[in-house]
């Protein structure tokens, strides 16, 4: 069957009343002087077939997608038809899931990497697109493109680009009213009304975050490598560029047994794995030679999360000694301030022969909680006065501070990261990958209970590992 011409497309839509003129308000609440209605179309089948015919023909004739996904609802028997006529299988979302780390939100059968084309069939500012764009990402597929009926040209495609998404119209706003004047379907002045209303309404903002709020372009892990002082914090820069990572794990779990299993699991995805060790009722003197074998294996750095606060004299002995060694198998632990730049030295003096590393707390993800202004200024004035040591901070929102993240030597790590916005009932707060690299500007994402309670630990982690890395790479752009 011949690919039908977008006029007669057009005037098929006028025809049934899909595109209608007049005064209409719009669910944004301001008046429109056109309307487009494209659930109509499933009332005539000869029309949506021609319609899914001249999407495909839309696309660029290269290009190759292994599933398609419809954005509900509208869009889904256009995405059907697509799949039927191009034999490219199809993929739902389901829109009643909110949080897509642990439930399913993505029905049908595909590989991690396949690229999914979205189709829609409406865009204004290219949010319902970017909604079923983000569990598709979420779910490990790549996200390139969009094919739309119609773009109102109302800011969609900037918003889409900014988000990776090209967007492929079969028609704009404007050459569709333009066509329909021309075959005498409208008046001259119904046109200019429409044009008029376009032009005052060109850009609808979705709701991210304006670009010029946004941290400016990051410096690349490949030139702060060059840049680290301490050899441990060399390691993870390269370790995160080496596998495409900046996910750390924070395996909360309540036995050692547990976290060695969960460790090989989540292995491949991570490049730092946290652990709370004095949690472990069967804490064993070689917990530490198999958590460093899994960690040669999968090649990634062991953070003990032990947040030392007292002096210098004590925080040495606690480090070296007691039961759990920590000097002996973590390449990282991290510290409080609280105590003055004593506590740092203290570590220092076993920890660097060592060529161990150190964070410092300086902001903390729990609500109410006391690290900000002065406390994280401090913060950054010890990590500064003790670089060789020092690798950097536990941040929450390092782009708010005065400098911003500054010195790109030191490396952040962010906890409080789920794939929804939240918290818990203890007073955790959460942010998504995304927020937290690219709009809070800090590089390594600490996940927990995200990752450890879902049903798959290895699949989720790869979500938040492929979320928290394209978010660093959309940040380098
Ligand atoms: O401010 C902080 C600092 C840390 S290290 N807030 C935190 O939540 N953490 C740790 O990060 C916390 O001890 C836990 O191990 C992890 C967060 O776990 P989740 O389950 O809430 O993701």
């Amino acid at each position: 069957m011949a690919v039908p011409t977008m006029e007669s497309l057009i005037l098929q839509l006028h025809d049934i009343a899909a595109v209608k003129f007049g005064s209409f308000k719009l669910k944004s609440g301001i008046s429109s002087p056109i309307y487009i209605d494209l659930r109509l179309i499933v009332s005539y089948p000869s029309l949506l077939r021609q319609i899914s015919q001249a999407l495909i023909k839309t696309l660029p004739p290269s290009s190759v997608y292994q599933s398609v996904c419809g954005v509900p609802y509208t869009a889904l028997p256009i995405a059907t038809c697509i799949s039927l006529s191009s034999e490219i299988p199809m993929l739902m979302r389901r829109k009643e899931v909110k949080d897509y780390g642990t439930a399913k939100a993505i029905e049908g059968a595909f590989e991690p990497n396949q690229i999914c084309l979205i189709v829609e069939d409406l865009v204004t500012s290219g949010t319902s697109v970017l909604e079923t764009a983000a569990p598709l990402r979420a779910a490990g597929l790549k996200v390139t493109d969009a094919v739309v009926l119609i773009d109102r040209e109302q800011g969609g495609r900037e918003n889409l680009a900014e988000n990776g998404i090209t967007l492929h119209a079969m028609v704009k706003l404007s050459e569709m009213v333009s066509i329909l004047k021309e075959k005498g379907r409208i008046s001259e002045e119904t046109q200019k009304m429409v044009m008029k209303f376009l032009e005052e309404n060109r850009k609808v903002s979705v709701p991210v975050v304006p670009a010029a709020e946004k941290v400016k372009l990051r410096i690349t892990y490949e030139e702060r490598v060059k840049m680290a002082n301490n050899p441990t914090g060399k390691r993870l820069f390269e370790i995160m560029l080496q596998k495409e990572t900046n996910l750390c794990v924070a395996a909360d779990v309540v036995t050692a047994a547990e976290l060695l299993e969960i460790a090989d699991k989540v292995g491949p995805e991570i490049c730092m794995l946290k652990t709370h060790v004095d949690i472990f009722p069967d804490f064993t003197d070689d917990f530490g030679t198999k958590l460093r074998v899994l960690a040669e294996k999968h090649n990634f750095l062991i953070f003990e999360d032990r947040k030392f606060a007292d002096i210098g004299n004590t925080v040495a002995m606690q480090y070296e000694g007691g039961v759990f060694h920590i000097l002996e198998w973590a390449d990282i632990v991290n510290a409080h301030i609280i105590s003055g730049p004593g506590v740092v030295d203290g570590l220092k003096l076993k920890g660097l022969p060592r060529g161990r590393g150190l964070l410092l707390l300086a902001e903390m993800s729990s609500s109410g909680n006391l690290a900000k202004g002065d406390y994280t200024a401090a913060a950054v004035k010890i990590a500064e006065d003790h670089a060789d040591f020092v690798i950097g901070f536990i941040s929450v929102n390092p782009a708010s501070w005065p400098g911003g993240p500054g010195n790109p030597s030191f490396i952040h790590a962010t906890p409080g990261v789920q794939l929804v916005k939240g918290g818990d009932s203890l007073g955790q707060q959460y942010n998504t990958p995304s927020s937290v690299i690219s709009e809070r500007g800090s590089d390594i994402i600490i996940v927990g209970r995200g990752i450890i309670k879902a049903a798959n630990p290895a699949e989720a982690a790869r979500e938040y590992r492929l979320q928290g890395w394209d978010a660093y790479l959309m940040d380098c752009k």
